[in-house]
C-alpha cells in the first residue's frame, strides 16, 4: 500500500458529446446525444444538458428520444474522438512516463514519476488543478474530472465524486471512511451477480462488507473473487500503474476454481467474454480480424486456436460465434481451468454507421452487396464540405434532401441550408491523412 496520494485518475466529461459541442458551436450548452441513430441504436453518451432529462449511456436511442425529443441526435465521429484522446494522452505522458490509458477518455498517471517536489496533499492538489487547466488548453475546451489517491481503486472512485469538471484528492488515511457508506458496487468486479449474492446475506454497503472475514468471503464468492473483495473493502489495492504497450489485441479471460466440464456452460462463458471484448473494442473505436480462444486444461496444458475473418469486426455475435466454433474442435472432456477470448489484427473503425445496431439485428442481416456508386449516406453529425459554403455538418437527411449547418470549432454558430442528397457540390469531409514522410 502506498502511504501518499500518488495515483491520479483522469476521465474526460461526457467525452463524445463534448467533442461534438466543441466542433459544432450551435450545440454548445444544448442537449446532445451521441450513439446509434437507427431503429435499434443505443446511446453512447449524452451531454450533461441531456442527462438532466434522464438520458444515459447504453439506453436505447428510442427511449432517449422520448425523454429528450429536442436533443441533437448524432452518430459518432471516431476520428475526432481518437485525435482528441491522443492530445490528452500526450499531455499526460509529458508529465509522467507512467501513464496507463483505460479507454479513449480515461487514464491512470503515477505521480511518483512526475517530478513533484513532494507528494503531500497540497502539492498534488495544485498539480492536479494545473493539469486540468492544461487539458482544457490542449483539447480546445474539453473538461476533465480528476481523482487522486493512494491506489488505482481510490483514484478512480475519487474522479467520479465531483463530476463534471471536478477534482477530489483523498487524503491518505481517510480511504476507508470514504468507502464505508458506499454501495458494494463501487468495487471493481462487483457486478449484478455478486451484488445479488451479497444482498441475500444482508450486505449492501462497504461498511457491511468489512464485517465479513476472509474465510467467509471466499466461501461465499470463491477464492480469487472473495480474496479480492476482502482486500478492496479495506482499500488495500497494490496494483501498479502500467504504462501502455501499444494495444495489439483486446482479450478477456477467466480462471475457475473447479474444472469445467459442461460444454454448454463453457459456450456460455465464451459468449459472455466475447460480449466484453466487443464492448472494449467499441469503447476504443477498434475492430479486429482475428479471433482467438485460450483454453487451459485440468493438467495446465494451455491451448490456443484462432480464426481470421476477411474484414475486421467488433460484433459480439460474430466474435462469440467464432469462439464457440473454435471450442468445438478441442477435447475438453478432462476439464477446463481457464477460458479466454481475444481479438487481434486491430484496425481503426471501418463501418460507416459507427455504432451500428444491436447484436440481434446483425445476426439477422442477410449478405448485402452494396454497389460502389450507390446512394451516399449522410449520417447526422458527420463532417461535410460544400464547394461554396465550405465546411459544416449534417443536421439531418431524408426524402432526398440533406440539411447542413455550416460551422466548425473555429467559427461562430453558422447558417443552415438544404440540398438534394445527390448534389455534386456537397461531399463528405475527412481530416487530412498525416503525411508519413513527415514522420510522427
Ligand atoms: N461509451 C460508449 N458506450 C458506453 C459508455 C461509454 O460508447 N456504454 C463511450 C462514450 C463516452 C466515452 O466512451 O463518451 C467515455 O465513457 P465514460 O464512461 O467516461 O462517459 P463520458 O465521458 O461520456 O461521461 P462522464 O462525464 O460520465 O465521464
Ligand atoms: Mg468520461
Amino acid at each position: 500500500m502506498r502511504t501518499e496520494a500518488s495515483v491520479l485518475h483522469l476521465d474526460l466529461d461526457a467525452f463524445f458529446a463534448a467533442v461534438e459541442q466543441r466542433d459544432k458551436p450551435s450545440l454548445r450548452g444544448k442537449p446532445v446525444v451521441v450513439g446509434g441513430v437507427g431503429g435499434r441504436g443505443v446511446v453512447s453518451t449524452a451531454s450533461y444538458e441531456a442527462r438532466r432529462y434522464g438520458v444515459r449511456s447504453a439506453m436505447s436511442t428510442r427511449e432517449a428520444r422520448s425523454r429528450c425529443p429536442h436533443a441533437a441526435f448524432l452518430s459518432g465521429r471516431f476520428h475526432a474522438y481518437r485525435e482528441t484522446s491522443e492530445r490528452v494522452m500526450g499531455l499526460l505522458r509529458s508529465v509522467s512516463p507512467l501513464v496507463e490509458p483505460l479507454s479513449l477518455d480515461e487514464a491512470f498517471v503515477d505521480l511518483r514519476q512526475a517530478d513533484l517536489p513532494d507528494l503531500a496533499v497540497p502539492t498534488v492538489t495544485a498539480f492536479a488543478q494545473d493539469l486540468r487547466r492544461r487539458v482544457v488548453e490542449v483539447t480546445d475546451g474539453l473538461t476533465a474530472s480528476v481523482g487522486v489517491g493512494s491506489s488505482k481503486f481510490i483514484a478512480k472512485i475519487a474522479s467520479d465524486l465531483d463530476k463534471p469538471d471536478g477534482l477530489v484528492v483523498v487524503a491518505p488515511g481517510t480511504e476507508r471512511d470514504l468507502l464505508r457508506p458506499m454501495n458494494v458496487t463501487v468495487i471493481p468486479g462487483v457486478g449484478p451477480a455478486t451484488t445479488e449474492r451479497l444482498r441475500r446475506v444482508g450486505i449492501h454497503t462497504v461498511e457491511e462488507l468489512e464485517t465479513v472475514t476472509e474465510d467467509e468471503m471466499v466461501r461465499l464468492l470463491g477464492n480469487a473473487h472473495g480474496t479480492w473483495l476482502f482486500h478492496l473493502a479495506r482499500a488495500q489495492d497494490d496494483r501498479a500503474v502500467e504504462p501502455e504497450r501499444e494495444t495489439k489485441s483486446v482479450s478477456v479471460e477467466g480462471t475457475y476454481d473447479t474444472d469445467l466440464t459442461d460444454r454448454t456452460l463453457m459456450e456460455g462463458l465464451l459468449t459472455r467474454q466475447a460480449g466484453e471484448v466487443a464492448t472494449r473494442l467499441g469503447k476504443n473505436g477498434l475492430s479486429g480480424r482475428t479471433v482467438t480462444i485460450k483454453v487451459r486444461l485440468h493438467d495446465f496444458t494451455t491451448l490456443s486456436r484462432s480464426s481470421t475473418l476477411p474484414s475486421p469486426t467488433d460484433s459480439r455475435t460474430t466474435i462469440a460465434r467464432m469462439a464457440r466454433t473454435l471450442l468445438a474442435d478441442l477435447d475438453t472432456s478432462g476439464g477446463v481451468r481457464l477460458l479466454g477470448v481475444g481479438v487481434s489484427g486491430l484496425a481503426d473503425w471501418v463501418q460507416e454507421d459507427l455504432f451500428g445496431e444491436t447484436a440481434e439485428a446483425e445476426e439477422e442481416l442477410p449478405e448485402i452487396v452494396v454497389p460502389h456508386h450507390s446512394r451516399r449516406t449522410w449520417a447526422p453529425g458527420m463532417d461535410v464540405e460544400h464547394e461554396e459554403m465550405g465546411r459544416g455538418w449534417v443536421w439531418g437527411s431524408g426524402r432526398g434532401v440533406v440539411t447542413v449547418r455550416f460551422e466548425t470549432a473555429q467559427t461562430p454558430a453558422g447558417p443552415v441550408r438544404s440540398y438534394a442528397e445527390d448534389d455534386p457540390a456537397l461531399s463528405a469531409w475527412r481530416p487530412p491523412e498525416p503525411d508519413p514522410a513527415a514522420g510522427g
